[in-house]
């Protein structure tokens, strides 16, 4: 099948689950067109099935904000015109969706009939979609979509409760790639950042406010006093420098390390005790399933789609959203209780493993085959063709 992906090219989230799965794709003999405004980081290798098409906009003095969906939907009828795609597929309903509603509109005036699958990823949902400035648009393109996934039971259940979906949306949850995630021994590095064996807790996000990260801090710096510990916090974003004022204002600053974005994160995993992910918002949590499968359990909050991944008394545990002190409670109780802690490492593992590739892309693929299907049943007839 010739594919066209459209997404984010960013380090996080959506735009990784997009990359890997184009690359996954690819790898099984479809031809795959990524459709964006840059590169993705993760697509910086010669596939001979893969393809980048840049997207870019003509910048002009009346326009103070560039015109970035139309150029998107400009670009996606060039692609699938040029290389005759059987699909298109976006990532993040803003503005991919829409935009992908534009472009399939023009191609009609071409004769040019390609179904677009549209996959939620969180946000576009649970907050940036409901803003009354995107809810009409998202709410239409969502419903014009040919077929539509989303990540997690939570956010499919969202996205009913928050907008008038007439469509079926297919739960197609995000996947790992175990060959890649899996723990490595890195003792020596361990050593360098705990030298005194001290426990090792971790947390990588892209730093949004969503993310709690406040809490994180909070919970080390309780834990601290009765546990010897050290926390890695891997990323970058808007409430960074915010997080390290917090860390001087608890007294914690020397035993916390902000680490920026790391392109290897599962070296980083590979050292730690434990994963923290305390979002107030999370269709998902691709990172908790990223050190679940480096065998690190995984302290949550129960935002969302997260107890879809860490199974609470399992895989690690779940506490009400914002609740510091049981959050506490549960990481002592990991971290001074061996037996427990090696059960909960395996069963993260084990739990990760039902969420790979392997597993995954099939269900991507069946999903593909109806959609394209179905909509060739029912073809759009050709624009000079009608009455
Ligand atoms: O977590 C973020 O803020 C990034 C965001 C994105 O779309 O790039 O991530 C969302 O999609 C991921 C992949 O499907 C999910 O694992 C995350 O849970 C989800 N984030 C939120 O819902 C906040």
């Amino acid at each position: 099948m010739k594919i066209g992906i459209i997404c984010y090219p960013t380090y996080g989230g959506s735009g990784v689950v997009a990359t890997e799965l184009g690359k996954a794709l690819a790898s099984v003999g479809h031809e795959v067109h990524f459709i964006t405004y840059t590169q993705p980081p993760r697509l910086d290798f010669f596939s001979e099935n893969i393809f980048y098409h840049e997207v870019s906009v003509a910048s002009y003095p009346l326009f103070e904000y560039l015109p970035y969906e139309s150029a998107l939907a400009s670009k996606m009828v060039d692609v699938t015109v040029n290389e005759q795609l059987d699909l298109i597929h976006v990532h993040y309903a803003i503005p991919h969706a829409s935009a992908a509603y534009l472009a399939k509109q023009i191609l009609k005036y071409k004769g040019i009939h390609v179904p677009v699958i549209t996959t939620l990823h969180g946000t576009d949902i649970t907050l940036v979609g409901r803003d009354p400035s995107f809810e009409p648009v998202v709410t239409f393109s969502i419903n014009e979509s040919d077929g539509v996934t989303a990540v997690s039971e939570s956010l499919r259940n969202d996205t009913y409760s928050s907008f008038e979906i007439l469509s079926n949306i297919e739960v197609i949850p995000n996947f790992i790639d175990l060959n890649r995630f899996q723990k490595q021994s890195k003792g020596h590095f361990k050593l360098a950042i705990c030298p005194n064996g001290e426990k090792l807790l971790m947390h990588t996000s892209n730093f949004r406010k969503v993310k709690r990260i406040q809490d994180i801090i909070q919970v080390f710096a309780k834990v601290q006093k009765q546990v010897p510990a050290k926390l890695l916090l891997v990323g970058d974003g808007p409430e960074r420098s915010g997080m390290e004022a917090l860390c001087r204002d608890l007294g914690v600053a020397a035993d916390v390390r902000f680490l920026g974005k790391l392109d290897t994160i599962e070296e980083a995993l590979s050292l730690a005790d434990l994963f923290f992910l305390t979002s107030e918002k999370e269709s998902f949590g691709l990172a908790a399933l990223e050190a679940m499968a480096c065998e690190v359990p995984v302290i949550s909050s129960n935002a969302g789609g997260i107890t879809e991944v860490n199974i609470h008394g399992e895989t690690g545990f779940v506490s009400e959203i914002g609740d510091v002190d049981d959050m506490v409670a549960n990481t002592i109780k990991i971290l001074t209780d061996e037996g427990l802690h090696v059960q909960m490492k395996a069963n993260a593992l084990a739990r990760a493993k039902e969420f790979s590739l392997e597993k995954i892309l099939p269900m991507y693929e069946r999903y593909y085959e109806k959609i394209v299907g179905q909509s060739w049943k029912f073809p759009t007839q050709k624009f000079t063709d009608a009455e």
